[in-house]
């Protein structure tokens, strides 16, 4: 039988995947992990074999289809690719000419960052809309990261990721890589790469809210209140600095004011709202500076809250500061062989240089805050959103008040979705692109090859040929561009032009040239991936900054620290009926897709509301019974699961679940109950980033009798 190598796109992790096609040639029969990929070396997850399952699923849309009617009532018929760029870009440019630039909104969900069309030419339909109503999964995600970035390093996208596979000691804060596979640390194969950890005598401590699959294989594991993180991180660094533990490399500046910044910050009070014991802060720094190979590691749960970015910038501290940036086993910067950082195929980035109509709320590298989304298109007056344009995104299941959007959507004047599905943000959609499958395109990594804990290298051919009805997304993005401009009687800018019908394999093969490591065609003579070797130190001459230094306390980052302090003084634990939400994520399930596919699917239900029993008997409530949770956006009914695995005062939800696809005619849906952690959450909490506040929802649950 046939076999062929593939990428898996479905998380971070990049892992290589060894398929074997059906007899004829036309589908997968199998999949598992290809033992000859340098970086994941032969791990796949259960989701890595449903991606045969994407290409084949008959609920995959493979052309382009219109809405007719709305709601339960909605058909959809499918027109030809001339006809729908020609009605997209007529009602489009027609919105510009009538409403200006601005009216038009642009959301990029999260698997753009995983297509590599999207990653050459998404930019495309940005610069031929130019609006500033730019919108993306990053600000329900990582933008404090970025913001850190960029003030410390000099670019958005320079993030330092841990070197999972030298150090020792690893504090892993807000993040669960036993079921995410790792997130801005590209780690196939965690479970094993934590193993080995162990085995060389390293340890790995958890913070977490929830007993997760990660803290359960760690060495210690703490219950840290939702949205304190800050305080507990920040007093680490108070106590490095208190204790004269610092090693401050030569390149690093402003450690006198990051030390008046965090003198206020004590391991007591710390402990008084975060519930992490004052010995536990002094015993994690010192056991952190003293670490030959140390690094502090924090992901969604220190992003997605009201103090994201201050989390993110004590982290960075807490590297810099005990000498483990840029050091083996410590924080370390890849060397990508194709380096969109170094090439600038990415800017840098900036802060508050324009803000939201309505809010008021900065932009960060060209984009609001999602959260502000429903407000701009419901909100009348010059700069209304009035038509809207989504790439593989689901913002009704996947940001704040969702169900608040899904009503905003409803209103626009047109609307247009480059996706594979009709899901509950594309079903509002006029006219749906569909691009080819993961499968059917070819494949690199330019964004998760950069966040690697290893430097690798691969370019994966497609698997099956598209059909010739079929589009890939750059050439989507390509034929949207010129017929929009064409429209506008304008042209796109010379460099944007020029990728217009440029295979992405050309951009790659430029982007490798550049970089001197490989070229592409030693990566199509292996297209199980090339080795670069494990990380190396690289600063200061990697920093993107103007003078090759690290400012550790620009102005906003201290200004960060007095706002905590200010909330710190005013705390309280929350007692009485209030809960705090958190989200979760499980090994089977993909953000909000892939819910219908058998495979992943079948087994236990695990949408449940996770509440401990404690919590559940102060409320008279039954394990396994129906619920209602309330916060100030809106309540859903759901079954609770009581379990110790949960911070007393704490309750989780599933994110990605709450499917609502009443009335969408689909051949194979299957039907995964549960409800949309974001019809809890609130638009109205940011960090100063402009990240969505996820997690710490305050909210009420009692019982539906
Ligand atoms: N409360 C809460 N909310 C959260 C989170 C949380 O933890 N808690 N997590 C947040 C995070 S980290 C993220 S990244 C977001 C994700 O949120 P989104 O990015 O908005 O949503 P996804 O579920 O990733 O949407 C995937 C869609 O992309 C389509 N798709 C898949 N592949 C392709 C492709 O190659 N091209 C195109 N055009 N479409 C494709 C799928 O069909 C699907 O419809 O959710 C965020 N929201
Ligand atoms: N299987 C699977 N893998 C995925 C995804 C998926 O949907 N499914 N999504 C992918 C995406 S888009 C992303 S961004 C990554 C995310 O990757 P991770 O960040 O590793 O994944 P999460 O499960 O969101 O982990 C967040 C953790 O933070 C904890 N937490 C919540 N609030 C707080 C808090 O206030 N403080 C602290 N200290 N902890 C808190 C939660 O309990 C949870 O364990 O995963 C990626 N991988
Ligand atoms: S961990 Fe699973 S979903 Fe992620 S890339 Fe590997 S096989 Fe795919
Ligand atoms: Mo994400």
């Amino acid at each position: 039988m046939a076999t062929a190598l593939a990428a898996c796109n479905l998380c971070e992790a990049i892992c290589g995947l060894e398929l074997t096609l059906t007899d004829d040639g036309t589908g997968v029969a199998s999949a598992r992990g290809n033992a000859a990929d340098p970086l994941s070396r032969g791990y796949i997850c259960p989701k890595g074999v449903s991606l045969g399952d994407v290409y084949a699923d008959p609920d995959r849309l493979r052309r382009p289809v219109r809405r007719v009617g709305s709601g339960p009532e909605a058909r959809w018929e499918e027109l030809s690719w001339d006809d729908a760029f020609d009605l997209v870009a007529d009602r489009l440019s027609a919105t510009i000419t009538e409403h200006g630039r601005n009216g038009v909104g642009v959301y990029l969900g999260n698997p753009s960052a995983h297509s590599l069309g999207s990653a050459t030419h998404g930019s495309l339909l940005a610069r031929a809309l130019r609006t500033r109503q730019r919108f993306s999964a990053s600000s329900v995600d990582q933008i404090p990261h970025q913001l850190v970035a960029h003030l410390l390093y000099g670019h958005q996208l320079l993030l330092p990721v841990p070197d999972l596979d030298r150090t020792t000691f690893f504090l892993v804060v807000g993040a669960n890589p036993m079921a995410s596979n790792g997130s801005l640390m590209t780690a196939p194969d965690f479970p094993q790469r934590v193993r080995d950890l162990q085995a060389r005598s390293g340890r790995m401590v958890v913070l977490d809210p929830r007993r997760t699959e990660t803290a359960r294989v760690a060495d210690e594991h703490h219950f840290v209140r939702p949205g304190t993180d800050a305080a507990v991180l920040l007093a680490m660094v108070h106590v490095v600095l208190a204790e004269g533990l610092e090693r401050p490399a030569p390149y690093l500046r402003g450690v006198d004011d990051v030390r008046a910044a965090v003198a206020a910050f004590t391991p007591e009070e710390a402990e008084r709202v975060s519930g992490v014991p004052a010995d536990v802060v002094r015993s994690l720094a010192r056991e952190l500076a003293a670490a030959d190979a140390g690094v502090v590691y924090g992901r969604m749960g220190v992003s997605t809250q009201q103090f994201g970015t201050a989390c993110q910038w004590a982290i960075q501290l807490l590297n810099a500061l005990t000498g483990h940036l840029d050091r083996e086993g410590g924080a370390m910067f890849p060397t990508p062989a194709a380096d969109v950082v170094g090439a600038r195929v990415i800017p840098p980035g900036h802060y508050d240089a324009w803000r939201s109509r309505v809010r008021d709320a900065p932009e960060f590298a060209g984009e609001l805050p999602v959260s502000v989304l429903a407000e701009e298109i419901t909100t009348p007056g010059e700069g209304q959103i009035r038509a809207f344009v989504t790439n593989a995104g689901n913002p009704v299941l996947s940001t704040p008040d969702g169900r608040g959007l899904a009503t905003a959507l409803e209103t626009l004047d047109f609307m247009v979705s480059v996706d594979l599905y009709i899901n509950e943000t594309t079903r509002h959609a006029d006219v749906i692109l569909p691009p080819t499958s993961a499968l059917e395109r070819d494949q690199y990594d330019l964004v998760f090859h950069s966040l690697a804990v290893r430097n690798t290298a691969r370019y994966t051919p497609a698997v099956f040929e598209k059909d010739e009805d079929q589009r890939h997304d750059w050439e989507i993005f390509g034929e949207l561009a010129t017929r929009i401009v064409a429209r506008l009687g304008a042209e796109l800018p010379p460099d944007a032009a020029g990728l217009v019908g440029l295979p992405p394999a050309q951009v790659v093969a430029m982007l490798l040239a550049a970089g001197g490591q490989v070229t592409l065609d030693d990566l199509l003579e292996h297209p199980e991936g090339v080795d670069l070797g494990p990380l190396r130190p690289a600063l200061p001459a990697r920093l993107q900054t103007e003078d090759k230094t690290i400012d550790l306390a620009p102005a906003l980052l201290l200004g960060e620290a007095e706002r905590v302090r200010a909330w710190l003084a005013e705390a309280q634990v929350p007692d009485g009926d209030e809960l705090m939400l958190i989200g979760r994520r499980h090994k089977q399930d993909c953000n909000s897709w892939l819910h219908n596919t058998t495979r992943l699917t079948k087994g236990r239900a695990r949408h449940h509301l996770l509440m401990h029993p404690d919590d559940l008997s102060a409320r008279a409530l039954r394990d396994g019974e129906r619920v209602v949770v309330r916060s100030r956006v809106g309540l859903v009914e759901v079954e609770v699961s009581s379990t110790e695995e949960m911070m007393p005062g704490v309750v989780s939800l599933p994110h990605g679940y709450g499917h609502q696809l009443d009335g969408v005619r689909l051949r194979h849906a299957v039907q995964v109950p549960g409800v949309s952690i974001n019809d809890l959450t609130d638009p109205a909490a940011l960090d100063v980033s402009g990240n969505a506040a996820l997690s710490g929802v305050a909210v009420t649950v009692s019982a539906t009798r």
